[in-house]
């Protein structure tokens, strides 16, 4: 998968709006075959105006746009990257959304650790606050978000499992196991993780 950035290079609005929806069609090049084309979704949702989607993003019909990002980092540093690429930690909001970024993750080096697999990808949620309690990164309840599965392997999720180095039980991060489900994991783990910029209904 390539990365490329459209720029704006002008400050003119329309010209910078025009860019910005010529960087959201520039995703119908270089899209792995588990991404959507954006199609008929263009004339219905569009990204803010100035935000310029890098092209290595994938349209989930229905959900937003991710992308699956393959260098390791913590939960915060995921989080900080993601917002420095105009998005957000993703939040799930299908099935469909899950199983194809499972897929993606499955496909990808991240997927084994020398002979064992991957513990999974960062997503957007955590119980950071309120042990069992999951919310997402916006504070919305995880089962308000219309994706809520807990993966049933490693004895059944979430099982705040045992974090090296730590003497309590403390698995308090979201993460999108191989299975297309959820579990939690460490949040000081160095894991992929999935970025999001959440689509705007268009104003008309
Ligand atoms: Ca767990």
């Amino acid at each position: 998968m390539t990365s490329k950035r459209v720029n704006n290079s002008s400050t003119d609005d329309v010209m910078q709006w025009l860019s910005s929806l010529w960087s959201v069609f520039g995703l119908n090049t270089d899209l792995p075959k588990e991404c959507n084309p954006l199609s008929s979704k263009q004339e219905e949702y569009l990204v803010s105006e100035g935000i310029s989607v890098p092209s290595d993003y994938c349209y989930i019909s229905g959900s937003g746009i991710y992308k699956l990002h393959e260098d390791l980092a913590t939960w915060k540093e995921a989080r900080s990257i993601c917002k420095s690429e105009g998005g957000r930690l993703a939040i799930l909001k299908s099935k469909e959304a899950a199983d194809v970024l499972a897929q993606m993750f499955r496909n990808s080096d991240l997927m084994y650790e020398g002979d064992k697999p991957s513990k999974g990808v960062f997503l957007g949620f955590h119980d950071i606050d309120h042990e069992g309690e999951f919310v997402t990164i916006q504070g919305q309840p995880l089962e308000e978000t219309g994706f809520n599965e807990w993966s049933p392997e490693w004895d059944g999720q979430p099982d705040n499992g045992l974090v090296i180095g730590q003497s309590a039980k403390s698995q308090n991060c979201g993460a999108l196991a191989y299975d297309g489900k959820l579990d939690d994991v460490g949040c000081s783990w160095k894991l992929g993780y999935v970025c999001e910029i959440p689509l705007r209904k268009k104003h008309s």
